[in-house]
């Protein structure tokens, strides 16, 4: 189920297809202390895809550009923890990508309604460039866009679907990568949704 998407870059496909339920379960817990918020880009325009964090820090995009931000807008509390669950499954695919030695200290969970879309873009706000990120995909497929070092680079495509995880590291971490609107579908687990779960090394 390993597959060398492109250099640095593995698909680890299915590797938590017989955790999806457990994933969810995971997932609607955080949702309940950090609720699903629709961030705005720098330009000011809504983000079609709504997100939430756990961690030792939350991601937040507003008129002042994308940043971590460690204690949350409104009130003291912090951000949850990331679930044991969550944290486990994303060590064991580090490990089966030959990243041993990744601890993500941060995890941004993506909901993307039918529709929904994520633009061209890199990350590149994380701390430790060299710490690969980890993503689950969950719920409805999607067919995800990744390109080169720049904007301007042929992108290719690739579907993922509930369970599959990607390992993005080496030369790939910084490649400009993105979601075309995801198409509407039931997901047994998710329903009319895909969710995205990355997980870094932010601070
Ligand atoms: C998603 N999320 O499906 C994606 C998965 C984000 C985001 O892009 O920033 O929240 S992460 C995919 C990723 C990360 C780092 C590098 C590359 C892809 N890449 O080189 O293509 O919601
Ligand atoms: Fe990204």
């Amino acid at each position: 189920y390993r597959e060398a998407l492109a250099p640095g870059a593995v698909i680890l496909r299915n590797f938590a297809r017989d955790r999806v339920e457990e994933m969810a379960e995971a997932i609607r817990g955080v949702l309940r202390r950090a609720p699903l918020k629709a961030m705005h880009t720098p330009g000011g325009l809504p983000m079609t895809v709504k997100t939430s964090s756990c961690g030792n820090a939350g991601w937040v995009s507003d008129e002042h550009g994308y940043r971590y931000a460690r204690v949350r807008a409104h009130g003291a509390s912090e951000w949850p923890p990331i679930p044991e669950p969550l944290m486990q499954l994303a060590l064991a695919a580090a490990r089966a990508a030959d990243y041993p030695d990744f601890v993500p200290d941060f995890c941004l969970i993506n909901y993307y309604r039918p529709g929904a879309k994520l633009g061209l873009h890199q990350d590149k706000d994380e701390r430790d460039p060299n710490a690969p990120i980890v993503s689950l995909s969950l719920g409805l497929p999607a067919e995800f866009l990744f390109g080169g070092n720049e904007r301007s680079d042929k992108t290719r495509t690739v579907w993922l679907y509930s369970g599959d995880v990607v390992v993005w590291g080496g030369p790939s971490r910084m490649a400009f990568h993105g979601v075309k609107p995801v198409a509407d579908g039931i997901d047994p687990v998710f329903g009319h949704c895909r969710v995205n779960l990355t997980f870094r090394k932010a601070l």
